[in-house]
């Protein structure tokens, strides 16, 4: 049975757009992941080590057929083929995907844990999560994206605009 998942993504080095996109194409073609809604693209002061460039970040919602540590596996290989080399932790990255949430499993395994660890102090994560999931609650706080995001500082997330 299809659960629903929720997966963030982040690009900081390269076309970042197009990382992201990219990495929407490859789960849109991805067997046993259908995809649902994605949110606006917001561009993000790093989190982290100084003097990075700044973050395009989303949050892309889906059901899947695969269990986590396969969807898990498929993230990574998606990282892999836009160039993602592993340095620095927190480092600048080409394609950045975490799995956030997956049918609101709680986890501790060795590489992968459920929900994403640190996904609720996060406002380049919660922003982009409230557009798409309003009414998701944390599988161990309890509480929606938006409740999570009171107290935070989100003046580093910035939604793009053209005009
Ligand atoms: N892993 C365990 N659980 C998960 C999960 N739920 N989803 C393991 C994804 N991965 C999970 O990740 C290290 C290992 O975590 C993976 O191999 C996987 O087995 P990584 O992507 O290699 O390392 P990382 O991303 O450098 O470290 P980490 O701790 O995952 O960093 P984060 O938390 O992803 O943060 N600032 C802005 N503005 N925007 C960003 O997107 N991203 C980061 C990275 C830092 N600062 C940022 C942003
Ligand atoms: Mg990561």
């Amino acid at each position: 049975m299809a659960e629903e998942v929720l997966v963030a993504l982040g690009s900081n080095l390269g076309d970042r757009a197009g990382h992201l996109l990219g990495a929407v194409a490859a789960l849109s073609r991805l067997e046993g992941f259908e995809l649902g809604a994605l949110s606006p693209v917001y561009e993000t002061e790093p989190v982290g080590p100084a003097g990075q460039p700044p973050y395009l970040n989303a949050v892309l919602a889906g059901r899947s057929a695969l269990p986590p540590e396969a969807l898990l596996a498929a993230l990574l290989e998606i990282e892999r083929r836009h160039g993602r080399t592993r340095g620095r932790r927190w480092g600048p990255r080409t394609l950045d995907l975490d799995l956030l949430d997956h049918g609101g499993l709680v986890l501790e395994r060795p590489g992968l844990t459920l929900p994403h660890p640190r996904l609720h102090e996060r406002p380049f994560v919660l922003v982009p999560l409230v557009d798409v999931a309003p009414r998701w609650r944390h599988p161990r706080l309890g509480r929606t994206a938006a409740e999570l995001l009171r107290g935070l500082d989100r003046s580093g997330v910035r939604p793009r605009r053209y005009a």
